[in-house]
């Protein structure tokens, strides 16, 4: 472990030769070798926080974790934006495409154990969306909404971090119907159940709304470094 932690990342995964194994059912969840995940559990993020958080390991791809989808990219999606805002608007997707468009490299780590390094993503910051209908000082907290009666919340402070984005990209390419398409909430700092596919509403409000999983024995806050999976 000492001199492990010592190697950096590229030079374990040479040592080690990047072999995968496959846990649960095989192409689904992949998991890298438990020698490749200590090295990688190693690695600090630049605010000091482990790489991989308590109880999580790294696979290789994006799962498809399913949910009721969205109509997908289609001329009539619309995004509604409402609540403690001085200007509701319904977005098409030309007028998110018209916003300034940030990529993301980060790390997503979904409530059964699975983190996904380095993950590629492109899309409009939140805080975009939040200056443009100009977000009131009583709201406090960001409401995401789907078809299906899915919905998660973060807090307004949450929700004004760099890297939370409205994502409309993954891996270089237009993000898939089954990943959320036309767009997606990216939260990665909390559990992936946080980061909502399929949005048609995005809601400031003044009380917190508990979303979907929040209100079936899940964390609402959420935070895969204090391990917070369930509500108690
Ligand atoms: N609309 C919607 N969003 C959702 C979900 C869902 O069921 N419906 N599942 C959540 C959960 S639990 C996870 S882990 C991620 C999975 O995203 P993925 O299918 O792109 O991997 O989406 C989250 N967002
Ligand atoms: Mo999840």
């Amino acid at each position: 472990m000492q001199n492990k932690s010592k190697m950096t990342r590229r030079k374990f995964m040479a040592a080690a030769g990047g072999s995968l194994v496959s846990i649960g059912l095989p192409g689904v969840f992949v998991k890298l070798l438990d020698a490749e995940n200590e090295a990688f559990a190693a690695e600090l993020r630049p605010d000091g926080r482990l790489r991989i958080p308590p109880g999580q390991h790294a696979v290789k791809q994006l799962s498809d974790m399913g949910g009721v989808k969205g109509v997908g990219m289609v001329p009539a999606w619309r995004l509604e934006i409402s609540g403690a805002i001085k200007q509701p608007r319904t977005l098409t997707f030309g007028d998110v495409m018209k916003l300034p468009q940030v990529p993301l490299t980060c790390d997503v780590h979904c409530v059964t154990t699975w983190t996904l390094l380095d993950s590629r993503w492109q899309g409009v910051s939140l805080q975009t969306i939040m200056d443009l209908v100009k977000v009131g000082k009583d709201a406090k907290f960001v409401v995401f909404e789907a078809p299906g009666d899915y919905s998660s919340s973060i807090p307004i402070a949450e929700a004004k971090k760099d890297n939370v984005l409205l994502a409309h990209g993954f891996s270089g390419k237009p993000l898939a119907q089954a990943h959320g398409a036309p767009l997606r909430a990216l939260v990665p700092d909390r559990y992936f159940y946080k980061s909502v596919k399929w949005v048609q509403r995005i809601k400031f409000t003044k009380e917190d709304e508990p979303g979907y999983y929040e209100t079936r024995g899940y964390s609402n806050s959420a935070d895969p470094w204090k391990e917070e999976r369930y509500s108690d």
